[in-house]
C-alpha cells in the first residue's frame, strides 16, 4: 500500500516542479523577480545568460550519462547466488583515453564561447556612448554626467537616467571601499575599485525601470545600497537632463513652509554634507539634492521618496540604514530639529522638482 502510494506522488510530485518552473518563467516573472538574470534587456545580458544555459544543459547531459550508466551498472552487475567470480581487469587504455579526452573537449566547449564573451562584454568605448561617471559611496551610488567638459556636470544619487539604442559608457570609481555595480537585466556585475577607474558599456533596449543592487560585500547597509535604472526615450531622457540641468527651484511665497524649509536646509545642518544649486549649499560629502523631490526613493532605493519616510530619514537616518554617515537630526537628539522644523525641510525637499 506504502509503495503504492509512494510511486503515485512522484508524477504528481514532477508535475508540480514543472509547474512551478513554468511560473518562474512566465509573463510575470520580472514584476516577481526584479533583479532576474532571466529577462535580458541588452545584447551583454544575453550573452550571458547563453553561457549561463550553455554550462547548465552540458551539467544536466553530463548528470544524465553518469548517474544513468552507474545505475545501470550496478543492476546489470548485482550480486547474484552462484555467479561465477567476475574477470579481474588491471586498467583498460580505451576507458582511460575516453575519460581524459571527453572531459577536456567538454571544457573546450565551454572555454571557447567564455572566451569569446569575455572580449564582446568588454568592447572599447563607442563614439556615440553616452558617458556617466558611477561612484560608490558608503551606502549609496552617485552619477555624474559631464557636460562641457567638466563645467556644468550634472549630478545626482541613486537613480541613474539612460536614453534607449544608445550605448553607456559607465566608469566606476569608489572613494572608499570596494562596491559592485550591478543591474541584473542590464548585465554585469562589474566592480568599483578605490584609486582604479573601470569600465562597464551597455546599451539599454526597452523604456522602464530596472533594480540594482551592490553586489560586493562593502560593510553594514551593503544590502541597503539598492539602486534604479530608468531607460528613456532618446527625447525622454534629454527632457530628463535639461531639467536636471537646471538649478533648484526657489519657493515663490517667502511665509510658506516651503520658504521656511528652504531657511532651514540652506542655514543648517543640511549644508555641510548637501549641494542644492542654485542655493549656497556646497557640501560634497552626501548626494547632491538639486532635484531631490523628482526622484522616486530615497536612501540608496529601500524607502519610497514620500513625506512620512522623508521625516523618518531625517529624524534618524542611522536607525534606518545602520552605519550611514547621515547623523541622527532629530527625535530628541540634543540640539536636534524639532518635528515642525522637520515638516519645513520636507516640504522643501519635496518642492525640489
Ligand atoms: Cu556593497
Amino acid at each position: 500500500m506504502k509503495s503504492v502510494r509512494a510511486r503515485a506522488s512522484l508524477p504528481r510530485a514532477a508535475a508540480a516542479l514543472l509547474l512551478l518552473l513554468a511560473a518562474a518563467c512566465g509573463e510575470d516573472h520580472v514584476s516577481r523577480y526584479p533583479q532576474s538574470t532571466f529577462a535580458p534587456g541588452t545584447e551583454m545580458a544575453e550573452i550571458q545568460i547563453g553561457l549561463f544555459n550553455l554550462t547548465l544543459y552540458l551539467g544536466i547531459a553530463v548528470g544524465l550519462l553518469t548517474f544513468g550508466l552507474l545505475g545501470y551498472i550496478m543492476w546489470r552487475f548485482r550480486y547474484q547466488p552462484g555467479a561465477p567470480e567476475p574477470q579481474q581487469v588491471h586498467g583498460n587504455t580505451t576507458l582511460e583515453v575516453t575519460w581524459t579526452l571527453l572531459p577536456a573537449l567538454i571544457v573546450a566547449v565551454i572555454a571557447i564561447p567564455t572566451v569569446k564573451a569575455i572580449f564582446d562584454t568588454q568592447p572599447d568605448p563607442p563614439a556615440n556612448a553616452l558617458e556617466v561617471r558611477v561612484i560608490g559611496k558608503q551606502w549609496w551610488w552617485e552619477f555624474q554626467y559631464p557636460v562641457n567638459g567638466d563645467r556644468d556636470t550634472i549630478v545626482t544619487a541613486n537613480e541613474i537616467h539612460v536614453p534607449v539604442g544608445q550605448p553607456v559608457h559607465l566608469k566606476l570609481y569608489s572613494d572608499n571601499v570596494l562596491h559592485s555595480f550591478w543591474v541584473p537585466q542590464m548585465g554585469g556585475k562589474r566592480d568599483l575599485i578605490t584609486n582604479r577607474e573601470n569600465h562597464l558599456i551597455f546599451t539599454p533596449r526597452e523604456p522602464g525601470v530596472y533594480m540594482g543592487q551592490c553586489a560586493e560585500f562593502c560593510g553594514d547597509s551593503h544590502a541597503l545600497m539598492q539602486m534604479r535604472l530608468i531607460a528613456h526615450t532618446p527625447e525622454g531622457f534629454l527632457q530628463w537632463l535639461q531639467n536636471e540641468a537646471s538649478p533648484a527651484i526657489e519657493p515663490v511665497d517667502s511665509a510658506s513652509a516651503v520658504a521656511l524649509g528652504r531657511t532651514l536646509t540652506v542655514q543648517g545642518a543640511c549644508a555641510g554634507c548637501h549641494v542644492i544649486r542654485g542655493t549656497p549649499m556646497l557640501g560634497r560629502q552626501g548626494p547632491d539634492l538639486t532635484h531631490f523631490g523628482r526622484r522616486r526613493t530615497l536612501a540608496a532605493g529601500i524607502l519610497e521618496n514620500d513625506a512620512e519616510n522623508l521625516a523618518a530619514w531625517i529624524r534618524n537616518a542611522p536607525a534606518i540604514k545602520p552605519g550611514s554617515l547621515m547623523p541622527q537630526l532629530g527625535g530628541g537628539v540634543p540640539n536636534g530639529l524639532t518635528e515642525e522644523q522637520i515638516s519645513y525641510i520636507v516640504a522643501y525637499l519635496q518642492s525640489l522638482q
